[in-house]
């Protein structure tokens, strides 16, 4: 139709959800404990006091939230399997927990959506971070029998493999800040497990290939940094650095910056842990990067570049991470969707295609007396950066499919029940689903594959 922005034929659309905030069930057949269990009993660590022991009851409700997917249209669901679930200590497989996730994937199959499995969205089990997790370099081969035990199971079925979902976060928030599990705060720590992250990405993407994989991705979150002023260009440098080309350098098999290896040299973390050999295996041959984007990053340099930062890399120096510029959503997040743009055209010069693997926002959301969630900020929110997605592409960038996060208000993980990123609003008393307007306007896109002006 006029005035729409049509993108390539067979362009996927399709939402996102992670296991530990949707499914629920924490303690059915047999799933063990995850690192999330433990840190929600923390006092204080998560909002409200809130875990996802029961989230969104996914784990007894999945048929009728994949039959959401398939009333509005939605070709693809990308989901996480629950490491603990699967293998509760870590290593032992549980029949009973991977039995869900066979369910899960005939329910998405026999309505022809597209499964995109993720293997990490952050919950370790326990008893892996006993014998301490990320930071212990054998958790490459302990996350690598993971992956092809739930390729074993379900690789007849599933084309799509994603092995992390942001190591940045895991790693740097897990194990930097200690605002998310396990919460440790140790900047070296964080720089070890980051390393770690990376190895075991390695490590698993090169054994799903070897098992018949024939698409492999990892999940990277990116966050374009925006200077405060002209004079800020060196603190863009270093946030990119260490947000940005961390994670994607590795695995495009460029190894890891070199100014980033400098600014991080008084840390200690990196240089230790990486061995000989560790950039061959951390370069597997990928098939898309999958690119979780919500806001930029507005930064600053130090006068005195001696002084730590604020950035989630503790230890880090020589800049600073001021406000957000308004517009901003609910988490304080700056409505900025050409940095979107920016960022794809950029990731595209890479030449790997790619997927919008999240994008999205949370806003105040209620469900008014007519049973309708009227959601305009996030339906511009969406509109936006959906436009932002087709802006890329016109420019040259090989963009795949977006994925909305999320399907479902969730468990935001220490903001708890709080922040509602969801397209289907979600009752946590009743269990109650409604679709917002922003649903039904994805759906729309989706079904037309085109954008309006
Ligand atoms: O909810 C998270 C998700 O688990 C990972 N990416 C960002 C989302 C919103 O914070």
């Amino acid at each position: 139709m006029a005035g729409d922005r049509v993108f390539p034929p067979g362009f996927l659309w399709g939402a996102a959800t992670a296991a530990y905030q949707i499914e629920g069930a924490a303690a059915e057949d047999g799933r063990g404990p995850s690192i999330w269990d433990t840190f929600a009993t923390v006092p204080g660590a998560v909002e409200g006091g809130a875990s996802g022991a029961t989230a969104c009851d996914h784990y007894h409700r999945f048929r009728e939230d994949v039959a959401l997917l398939g009333e509005l249209g939605l070709g693809a669901y990308r989901f996480s399997t629950a490491w603990p679930r699967v293998m509760p200590d870590g290593r032992t497989p549980n029949p009973a927990g991977i039995a869900f996730y066979d369910r899960l994937v005939d329910a998405l199959l026999e309505r022809d959506i597209t499964p995109v499995l993720t293997l990490y969205h952050w919950d370790l089990p326990q008893a892996l971070q006993d014998r301490g997790g990320w930071l212990e370099r054998d958790i490459a081969s302990w996350f690598t029998e993971y992956a092809t035990t739930v390729h074993n199971r379900l690789g007849d079925r599933v084309t799509q493999w994603t092995t992390l979902n942001e190591p940045f976060c895991s790693a740097f928030l897990g194990y930097g800040t200690g605002v998310h599990a396990p919460g440790l705060r140790d900047p070296k720590g964080a720089l070890r497990a980051a390393h770690h992250h990376l190895l075991a990405h390695g490590h698993a993407a090169r054994a799903l290939r070897a098992a018949g994989a024939t698409s492999v991705s990892i999940a990277l979150n990116f966050s374009p940094a925006l200077p405060n002023s002209p004079d800020d260009h060196d603190a863009v440098r270093r946030f990119d650095a260490v947000h940005n080309r961390f994670f994607l350098d590795p695995v495009l098999g460029r190894g890891y910056p070199a100014d980033l290896l400098d600014d991080v040299a008084h840390l200690d973390g990196l240089h230790p842990a990486i061995h000989d050999g560790d950039l061959d295996v951390i370069a597997a041959p990928l098939d898309w990067i999958g690119v979780n984007y919500y806001a930029p990053t507005r930064v600053t340099s130090l006068p005195d570049p001696t002084q730590p930062s604020n950035c989630p890399l503790p230890g880090l120096r020589g800049m600073s991470v001021t406000p957000p510029r308004e517009p901003v959503t609910v988490t304080g997040w700056e409505q900025h969707p050409e940095s979107l743009t920016d960022l794809l055209v950029r990731l595209g010069r890479c030449g790997i295609p790619l997927v919008v693997a999240e994008n999205g926002s949370a806003f105040p959301d209620v469900v008014d007396p007519d049973g309708r969630v009227r959601d305009s900020d996030r339906v511009r929110y969406l509109a936006e950066h959906l436009r932002a997605v087709h802006a890329a592409i016109e420019a040259g960038a090989d963009v795949r499919g977006y994925l909305a996060w999320s399907l479902l208000d969730n468990f935001e993980w220490a903001c708890g029940y709080g922040p509602r990123f969801g397209v289907v609003h979600v009752d946590f008393t009743s269990q109650r689903r409604v679709v917002k307007d922003s649903g039904w306007f994805l759906s729309r896109v989706a079904t037309r594959n085109a954008v309006p002006d």
